[in-house]
């Protein structure tokens, strides 16, 4: 059978000149096709001489750089499982997704070494190499004595690329199972899609371990042979002084928000780019327009999920091919990408009518293989006729647009990243005389919505409200931490005693109102 593996693709599409820039760093340096190719070769052979099982997964947790990005690239051309992880990531954090997916590597950082080290050895790991940012770090040590080729290994559509931990909002992480094959079918959808031209020129702004800046970002400019210019962490001002080397820019909206905010953006700063595009959180109306003022750009809003890679996307211009797609529509995530089948179902499980509010449901091939040893979670999260239930909810109007309402799941997005109340709440509730805890998410003006937590004191006993706070952020990714915390005596209860949050969200909501 064909070799399906994604990095063969990604390869393929490399510009014949392996002299010419893949990569410009922030820092200056430059990364040329072949050096792209060579060094992913030469992790790809340590790799390889590990002799490790089949389907082995390869857990990271490093600051973003381009050798981070080599590694990703390194761990496909072997044929292995990557696992990217949050740097935000703490102890019982990084503990549980080690444990619970027992990769055979692990790459952290020199400085988190000792604790990453003990918790991959306990989990049965029997490799842990370091990387650091300055490309420094045992892994491309070893590297360094390795072969310059290597032919990447053969897969199938089916087999496994990476696993992305996703919150559950109710349990513990589940693992997304992402295959060559879904990876690869988005990447050439967004291609073609977004119209990606030669020359075409990307600034690489967000995080390397979530789909945004790892797959929808990394995956479109390597297979369009297109060079990145490559922010180790996003400054807006910096981010504007690129526009004029660039021609694409990929966000989530806080990035927007925070780049109107600076007096350099302006019709002339962006006038050689071609396309901005956000994800991963609702982009408000307002910063759209304000966008389209400013600039004179706008910007094209898509939707996806780390189960799914990208689902819908407004259009990037008239196509003959896609009736009526032409315009981008504020406010809504466009139309389901080619490939892709989405539906909107009513609490019957019924198809519902154009217009109709209800639960998103989705199909296609790039719809996740399930989650990491969680049958019975997978089969739950599916229909029985293959659709995959997002938990957003939705509707579609009479031009196909769809619009994202709300969520089933109880979900807060801040900052384009997920907190799932439930797991905030877990640890509050473990805390010396706390009764019970609800967190809520509330509008934001820089990360469009954060948590707020509401505590309930046992009888008797004094909480207080920064000691819950600190007593999280020594536990918890710090952007999972809620923004403010009220010790209260009572929680607004329905009739069925459950806590009405969408009455501390309305309590709640003008909080951080600028
Ligand atoms: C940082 N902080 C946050 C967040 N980020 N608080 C809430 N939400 C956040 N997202 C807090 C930190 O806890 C810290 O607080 C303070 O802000 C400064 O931290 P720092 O790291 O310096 O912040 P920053 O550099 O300003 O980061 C903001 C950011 C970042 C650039 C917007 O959050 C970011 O890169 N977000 C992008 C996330 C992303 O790539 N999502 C894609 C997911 P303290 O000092 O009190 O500790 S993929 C996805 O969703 C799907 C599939 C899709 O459709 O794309
Ligand atoms: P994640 O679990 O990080 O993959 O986040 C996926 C979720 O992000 C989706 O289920 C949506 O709720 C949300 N999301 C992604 N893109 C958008 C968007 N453009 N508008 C609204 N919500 C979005």
């Amino acid at each position: 059978m064909k070799n399906q593996n994604l990095f063969t693709a990604l390869r393929a599409a490399f510009p014949a000149d392996g002299s010419a820039m893949a990569i410009e760093t922030d820092e200056g340096l430059q990364y040329s096709w072949s050096d792209l190719d060579r060094a992913t070769a030469m992790m790809a052979n340590l790799l390889k001489s590990l002799a490790l099982p089949e389907g082995s997964r390869v857990a990271v947790q490093v600051e973003k750089s381009v050798e981070a990005l080599m590694l990703y690239l390194a761990t496909l051309r072997a044929g292995y499982v990557f696992l990217p992880l949050n740097t935000a990531y703490q102890s019982a954090e990084i503990e549980y997704f080690i444990g619970n997916a027992e990769p055979a590597v692990v790459v952290c950082s020199a400085a988190n070494f000792g604790w990453v080290s003990k918790i991959a050895f306990k989990a049965g790991t029997q490799h842990v190499f370091t990387l650091n940012d300055d490309r420094t770090g045992s892994l491309l040590e070893r590297a360094a004595h390795q072969s310059d080729q290597h032919q990447a290994v053969p897969r199938q559509a089916d087999d496994l690329a990476a696993i992305l931990y996703t919150s559950g909002t109710t349990g513990r992480s589940k693992g997304a199972m992402l295959t060559h094959g879904n990876m690869l079918s988005n990447a050439l959808t967004l291609q073609d899609y977004w119209g990606w031209k030669k020359g075409d020129v990307l600034i690489h702004a967000l995080p390397i371990f979530h789909v945004h800046g790892l797959f929808v970002a990394i995956h479109g400019a390597l297979i369009n042979g297109s060079k990145m210019i490559w922010m180790a962490k996003f400054d807006p001002k910096r981010a504007i002084a690129y526009m004029p080397q660039a021609t694409v820019f990929m966000g989530v909206p806080t990035l927007y928000v925070r780049m109107l905010a600076e007096p350099s953006l302006n019709k002339s700063a962006v006038q050689n780019m071609r396309l901005f595009i956000a994800g991963s959180a609702p982009l408000l109306i307002e910063t759209f327009t304000e966008w389209q003022e400013k600039t004179g750009h706008t910007i094209l809003e898509r939707y996806g999920m780390s189960e799914t890679a990208m689902l819908t996307s407004n259009p990037y211009g008239p196509d003959k091919r896609y009736a009526k797609q032409s315009e981008r529509r504020g406010g809504t995530v466009g139309f389901p990408l080619p490939g892709v089948s989405l539906r909107v179902m009513g609490d019957g499980g019924q198809t519902l009518p154009t217009g109709e509010i209800g639960g998103i449901q989705v199909k296609g091939p790039n719809v996740f293989k399930g989650y990491w040893r969680m049958p019975e979670k997978t089969a739950e999260e599916f229909t029985a006729d293959g659709f995959f239930k997002t938990g957003d909810v939705g509707k579609v109007d009479e031009r196909g647009y769809v619009t994202i309402v709300g969520r089933s799941k109880d979900l807060i997005i801040s900052g384009g990243y997920n907190v799932y109340p439930a797991e905030i709440e877990g640890y509050i509730n473990e805390m010396k005389g706390v009764a019970e805890s609800a967190v809520v998410g509330v509008p934001h003006p820089d990360f469009g919505e954060v948590g707020v937590a509401v505590v309930i004191a046992k009888p008797g006993a004094s909480v207080q409200p920064d000691a819950v706070l600190a007593g999280l952020k020594a536990q918890l990714a710090n952007f999972k931490i809620p923004k403010r915390c009220f010790v209260v005596a009572e929680l607004p209860r329905n009739t069925m005693g459950k806590v009405q949050k969408n009455l501390l969200r309305d309590q709640h909501k003008a909080l951080f109102s600028a």
